[in-house]
């Protein structure tokens, strides 16, 4: 059907990769256990048509326009904030990605990171590996409860949903979000209250990110909003780390202007290990796993080859970022 040459940035699910096999694309993987530089990026997408990658890779203006040859862009992500979108549309490249794959996967990792911070769990895992488990003391090593609580929800889109959902159905959390537009899904099934920033940083007990990192929300989490925040609040991100100030969350946490913080992204990643964050008591922090699971990323690898396929079949992208294209 097709001898067009797809390149795959790194060593993905094989599924996707098999389905494009299986649909006589010509594919080459990248089979180093490491990102590419961006570099060995352009030289490898200039032999190609599609790109199939994912967000360690940068797409910006300078990769684009020495690969303005590309047909096609498909990234193995939700977020597509590595991608010069705007460029992308200029030059005529599609931009597919992956939504919905990893709903389940991230809410989850919300959901665990906020319990987990509430009760210290990680900090008092790594006091029993230090050799430091000695008397019970009745005023020590205590957390704060969810049952009842407001629950704020940053960016009400799918994950933000499943959030909220685990939210009501575990601890009767009352639920507030902020987002640009209203969500009256979330208004309906979660009785969800849509309110302006100012008072979402205000009444959320739990405050938890499910935005795109956008120049809208680029750093918003700073010094002024974590000074809104509550001394009690435990403040949830599983999206993007540079949608929070890491040294101003470090700041708000050692002068108690919030009480805890589970983050499952960083700015920048890794987090260094010299990382303040890491000592803390009522922290917690994983290494960006939100969609690592067997699923997830099955499923990712999937719409991903989808998305490449469908190009090439009928000009039909199942999952597009910037229809714009298909249209001219
Ligand atoms: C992945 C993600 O961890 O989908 C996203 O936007 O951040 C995660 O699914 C990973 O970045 C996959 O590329």
């Amino acid at each position: 059907m097709t001898n067009k040459k797809v390149f795959a940035s790194r060593i993905f699910p094989e599924c996707g990769i098999n389905l494009l096999k299986e649909a006589d694309f010509l594919v080459t993987e990248w089979n180093e256990d490491r990102p590419m530089t961006q570099n060995e990026l352009i030289m490898e997408a200039k032999r190609h048509d599609a790109l199939f990658c994912t967000v360690s890779d940068k797409i910006d203006k300078k990769f684009l326009n020495e690969c303005s040859h590309l047909d096609i862009i498909s990234q193995f992500a939700v977020g597509y904030d590595n991608i010069d979108v705007r460029e992308a549309t200029k030059l005529g490249i599609a931009v597919g990605y992956t939504p919905g794959a990893m709903t389940d996967a991230t809410a989850d990792i919300a959901f665990s990171l906020m319990i987990a911070t509430a009760r210290k769990m990680f900090y008092l895992h790594k006091r029993i590996i230090n050799g430091r488990w000695d008397y019970f003391r009745p005023n020590s090593d205590l957390g704060i409860e969810l049952k009842n609580k407001t629950l704020g929800i940053f960016g009400m889109g799918r994950i933000g949903m499943e959030m909220a959902h685990r939210c009501k159905g575990a601890y009767n959390m009352q639920v507030i979000y902020h987002d640009l537009n209203r969500n009256s899904a979330a208004e309906k099934e979660l009785n969800a209250r849509f309110v302006d920033f100012h008072s979402l940083l205000a009444q959320s007990d739990i405050l938890s990110v499910h935005c795109q990192l956008s120049e809208q929300t680029r750093g918003i989490f700073n010094k002024e909003a974590f000074g809104r925040m509550k001394p009690t609040s435990v403040f949830i991100n599983t999206s993007r780390g540079a949608v929070h100030h890491e040294k101003d969350l470090i700041e708000a946490l050692d002068t108690g202007k919030i009480w805890g913080a589970g983050l499952d992204v960083t700015d920048p990643e890794p987090m260094h290990r010299d990382n303040p964050l890491l000592q803390m008591e009522s922290v917690g922090v994983l290494p960006h796993i939100g969609s690592a699971t067997v699923e997830a990323r099955n499923a990712m690898s999937l719409m991903a080859a989808a998305n490449i396929i469908g190009y090439y079949k009928d000009k039909n992208v199942p999952n597009l970022v910037n229809p714009e294209v298909l249209k001219k």
